[in-house]
């Protein structure tokens, strides 16, 4: 089965499902596995140095024929030099996170790769449409890692009605029952990042797997809103010391403690002193799967709530 919409067009996938483009944890093979699902694989460019994420494309085209993107975190210093990689390289798409693509915005096109920036607000959705963004992404603040103010249940909605483009909900959706809710909102496919966490495929330490698998419904926290750029995290050690420092406006130590803290947690597993991005939906991932088996579980139950929703009315 399958529920066509514009986006799935603009990509030329089977499914309208992107992966969230999550640092340190989206490699090529998460990536490709997904695109082979038939969703939008994004590897998570991040910090990642300019040769490394060149190679991860490589990789990425050697191991799907399907399309798939990268996601730019605008905020990394040399973002210039990942543009460059990505344009040099060639890909599907561009998901864009934590600032405004428009600078990049004609080589993309020239490259015909889609933009698909990632917005919070809907100023900036109105002003990324009229710089040519193909869809853009609504984030609300139930997702995990750098976020906006908005829920998703506010902002999708608001969106759809102020752009014209397609519309992708992201932000706490990790089952089909969260898929049909963005559809009923307007949204026309959903990004996933946390479900996508626990992927076979994913290449981040087992450990931080297994503390999703165990995360409850209140088991997340947002810090370093007194730095400008808050985000979700599971609680931990690490989380404690940010809150604390947040309360206090200690804006260079909470920066220089949260440095480097991601790739601690995702690589080397540290559960205590990692920065264990997700979203909320942590605790609606149950188990390690393959990204396929995600994909198409999502699809046949967000298909299944449309008809039940669709049903004989009273
Ligand atoms: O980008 C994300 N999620 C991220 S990025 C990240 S790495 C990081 N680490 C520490 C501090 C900051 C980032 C971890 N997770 N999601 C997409 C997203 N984009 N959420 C919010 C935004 C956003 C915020 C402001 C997009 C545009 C924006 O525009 C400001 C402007 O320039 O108008």
């Amino acid at each position: 089965m399958a529920i066509p919409t514009r986006l799935t067009e603009l990509l030329d996938i089977q499914h309208p499902i992107i992966q969230g483009g999550m640092a340190w944890t989206a490699t090529a093979e998460l990536a490709a596995a997904v695109s082979n699902g038939g969703g939008l694989g994004i590897i998570g460019a991040g910090h990642m140095p300019t040769e490394i994420l060149r190679v991860e494309i490589r990789r990425a085209k050697e191991l799907t024929d399907r399309p798939f993107g990268v996601n730019l975190m605008l905020l990394t210093p040399h973002i210039d030099e990942l543009v460059d990689v990505v344009l040099s390289e060639g890909v599907h798409a561009v998901t864009t996170g934590a600032g405004n693509p428009g600078k990049y915005m004609a080589a993309f096109r020239e490259s015909h790769i889609r933009v698909l920036p990632i917005a919070p607000s809907v100023a900036l959705a109105k002003r990324l449409e009229s710089i040519g963004a193909d869809a853009i992404i609504g984030e609300g603040m139930e997702a995990g890692g750098h976020i906006g103010e908005l829920t998703t249940m506010v902002l999708i909605p608001q969106l759809v009605d102020a752009v014209e483009v397609p519309v992708v909900a992201a932000g706490g959706i990790a089952d089909g029952r969260g898929m049909a809710a963005a559809f009923a909102l307007g949204a026309e496919g959903v990004q996933v990042g946390t479900r996508f966490m626990c992927a076979q495929e994913c290449t981040i330490h087992p450990d931080v797997k297994d503390r999703i698998l165990k995360a409850r419904d209140r088991d997340t926290i947002v810090t370093g809103y007194s730095t400008g750029h808050p985000v979700r995290v599971l609680k931990n050690r690490l989380s404690r010391m940010l809150e604390d420092l947040d309360r206090d406006n200690k804006v260079e130590e909470l920066e220089e403690l949260g440095s480097g803290k991601l790739a601690l947690a995702m690589r080397e597993g540290d559960l205590d002193m990692g920065s264990l991005m997700a979203g909320q939906a942590a605790a609606m991932v149950c188990e390690i799967e393959p990204a396929a088996d995600i994909l198409t579980s999502m699809m046949a139950e967000a298909e299944e709530t449309m008809r039940h929703l669709g049903g004989p009315s009273r």
